[in-house]
């Protein structure tokens, strides 16, 4: 695999990329003998963030999952940001993840009812898997959306190394937590940021787990994952409102009763355990009927579980969702 390391002083602000030339590169890589030979040939791009160097994921494979709809802007994606842990505002992880959340070592946690337990240096945890691309729909609870080209491996090709027990029911998901990396983890007093239960923890049913679309990300835009959207790895889940695909995850834990999941804890009534995405079903303070995707003018209708009813409507076949929101 050839990576090449760049330190940030290489980065000049011409090489921040629009993601029609990501997608001309990713094509001229897969049809490009030459650019096997190295990366002369191949237009280089790096992040926007110069704060950050970003290693190249190598060899990608596409998946029939992918939706072709156009790409949300590399800036976008790395500046318009949920992560509590380092505040509540949009600019806040990009301005404080990098440079504080250190990507390797990371150690991965596997726990509860499984057979393969035990901690897992993040990189034999994800060896030997299919480093696959997914560009997904991501729409937030907050009614706005994006479309990220994501790079990782499938959730369900971890629970299959894992080896969960017939007690499995459920699986959970904890971030990191740590309060000399992660500011808001320190917040004291009566802020809103001190009444987290932190870690921050997600959790879905085993079934939706194993479900092909659920990933595992490590990486997105052809590069390994910015800090700000949750490196060194996340899960994504993409017929659930954001909130589920948990960042910078440090354990996966099997267990037989439902998890608690940190928004429904802090607001139950707004938020619940399952948070597929519903345009019938409004949040109680707005409606979840329309979107908008950054980047674009006009809002547009919302999908049921955000257009991927096909593929997993299946997982709720005779469940009332106005309940089980
Ligand atoms: N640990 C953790 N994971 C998190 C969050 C968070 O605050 N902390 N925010 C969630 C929300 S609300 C959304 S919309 C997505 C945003 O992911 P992105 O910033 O990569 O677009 O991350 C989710 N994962
Ligand atoms: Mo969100």
């Amino acid at each position: 695999m050839l990576i090449k390391k760049r330190r940030p002083s290489d980065v000049l602000p011409s090489e921040i990329t629009p993601e029609s030339i990501y997608r001309d590169r990713r094509r001229f890589l897969k049809t490009s003998a030459l650019a096997a030979a190295g990366t002369i040939l191949a237009p280089e791009f790096v992040t926007a963030k110069p704060m950050e160097a970003l290693e190249s994921l190598e060899g990608l494979a596409d998946s029939p999952f992918s939706t072709d709809e156009t790409l949300t802007g590399y800036e976008e994606v790395t500046t318009y940001n949920n992560f509590y842990e380092f505040g509540t505002g949009k600019e806040d992880p990009a301005s404080l993840a990098p440079g504080r959340l250190e990507h390797r070592p990371w150690t991965i946690t596997v726990s509860g009812e499984a057979e393969n337990t035990g901690e897992f240096a993040i990189d034999d945890f994800l060896s030997g898997l299919t480093l696959e691309e997914r560009i997904y729909r991501l729409r937030c609870v907050e009614a706005w959306s994006m479309v990220i080209p994501w790079a990782g491996v499938s959730l369900a090709s971890v629970i299959q190394r894992a080896a969960p027990t017939s007690k499995a029911k459920y699986v959970r998901f904890d971030t990191l937590y740590d309060p000399n990396v992660m500011p808001a983890q320190a917040a004291r007093g009566f802020s809103f940021l001190a009444s987290i239960d932190w870690p921050y923890r997600e959790g879905l049913r085993i079934d939706e787990a194993v479900h092909p679309l659920s990933f595992l990300a490590t990486g997105l835009y052809g590069k390994e994952m910015p800090s700000q959207n949750g490196a060194p790895i996340r899960l994504v889940v993409p017929w659930k409102y954001g909130f589920k695909s948990i960042k910078s995850v440090v354990r996966i834990h099997f267990q037989e009763i439902e998890p608690e999941c940190t928004w429904n804890l802090m607001q139950p009534q707004e938020y619940g355990f399952y948070a597929n995405v519903n345009p019938n079903v409004d949040h109680p303070r707005w409606s979840q009927a329309r979107e908008r995707r950054i980047g674009e003018f006009f809002k547009r209708d919302t999908l049921m579980f955000n257009g991927y009813e096909e593929e997993v409507a299946h997982l709720y076949a005779g469940m009332d969702l106005a309940k089980y929101y």
